[in-house]
């Protein structure tokens, strides 16, 4: 047992499984990453590249029968929370051995059965969908939680406000993550948001807390705190999580934009604050994981990615006769 200064009491099982998540979610997108730019995808990705300590750090805590949802920035969360990388590359690869039957695509890969509500194109729609999620939990009187990924973006709809509101006045267990990634589409946040983001749910005096979304451990930390809090009644949590987006808003973007949004040297900066390459110097420095075992856990992602990627790769196409079935629970004639 090891305490950091962070006032973590950190195991082993506890820390090399989140240095696990995140390189999965790395690999994997970086598999996305190469596959779009060669032409293979069949539509458009947004890449999670940079923010999977925030993703990893909260979900850590999940159990399968709690609830999230996230954002057209959705790979992490999925896959963070349990998800399937051989269905999710399938999803967005468009095939029928999709975990949506490849009638979602990248920006809608869901798994009711791990809690993971979707994905979803609509900026700010998860949160209404989570703030629904946390009432049911009420209804059965469990335990579960409800937790809603958005943006620094998304944080200037309407829709905030009105889950912030309901959330607090019927204590329900909902937790709230924003990940300011410093970046709405091509516009950096300075120039579309004003004041703190965590200030809006000060407002509510419910507890807030603003971290480092590059810290796994700092994330890690808050998330815990938030959603033990949930599970015994003690209602919602607001966490920003104070990221980066190293990709571009999305893949394609170099193919249309006429000039760049932001310098390259800011780039850089931020890439020296990976978060993966932070905790993995942490872990080494901690004595916890050395060289050859960082090694042996990174050939061992590169195999479950190489198969989920030949998976996705090889599995038939989409049956868009299905689009009724697919879409509707129970279908009436
Ligand atoms: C309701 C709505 N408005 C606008 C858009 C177009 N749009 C897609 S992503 C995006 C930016 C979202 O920024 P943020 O919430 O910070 O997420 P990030 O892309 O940085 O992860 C916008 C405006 C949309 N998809 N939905």
């Amino acid at each position: 047992m090891k305490t950091d200064a962070r006032n973590f009491a950190a195991t082993k099982e506890v820390l090399v499984p989140l240095l696990r998540q995140m390189l999965l979610v790395r690999r994997v997108e970086e598999r996305l990453s190469a596959d779009f730019h060669a032409g293979k995808l069949p539509g458009g990705v947004h890449l999670y590249i940079g923010q999977e300590a925030v993703a990893v750090g909260v979900c850590a805590h999940l159990r399968d029968s709690d609830t999230i949802t996230s954002t057209h920035r959705g790979h992490g969360h999925f896959i963070a929370k349990g998800g399937s990388p051989r269905a999710m590359m399938a999803e967005i690869w468009g095939k029928r051995s999709g975990i949506c039957r490849g009638m979602g695509g990248s920006m809608h890969v869901a798994d009711v059965s791990k809690g993971i509500l979707g994905a979803n194109g609509i900026v700010a729609a998860g949160l209404a969908i989570t703030c629904g999620a946390a009432y049911a939990v009420t209804l059965d009187r469990s335990d579960r939680v409800a937790v809603a990924f958005f943006g620094d973006g998304a944080a200037n709809q309407g829709t905030l406000m009105e889950t912030l509101n309901v959330a607090t006045l019927w204590n329900l267990p909902m937790i709230f993550v924003c990940e300011n990634n410093r970046f709405s589409e091509f516009s950096p946040t300075s120039t579309v948001t004003a004041g703190d983001i965590v200030d809006r749910a000060r407002a509510f005096k419910i507890p807030c807390a603003s971290v480092d979304g590059n810290d796994v451990l700092a994330v890690h930390g808050a998330a815990g705190a938030a959603i033990e809090r949930a599970r015994k009644g003690g209602g919602p949590s607001f966490i920003e999580a104070h990221t980066y987006r190293l990709h571009g808003h999305l893949e394609a973007e170099k193919s249309f934009l006429k000039s760049a949004y932001r310098e390259s040297a800011e780039v850089e900066e931020w890439r020296g604050r990976d978060p993966i390459a932070l905790f993995k110097t942490y872990l080494r420095g901690e004595g916890i994981l050395d060289e050859r075992e960082v090694d042996a856990l990174e050939r061992e992602i590169a195999a479950i990615v190489e198969d989920a990627a030949q998976f996705a790769e090889a599995g038939e196409p989409a049956d868009p006769n299905l689009v009724f079935e697919v879409m509707f629970h129970e279908q009436r004639a």
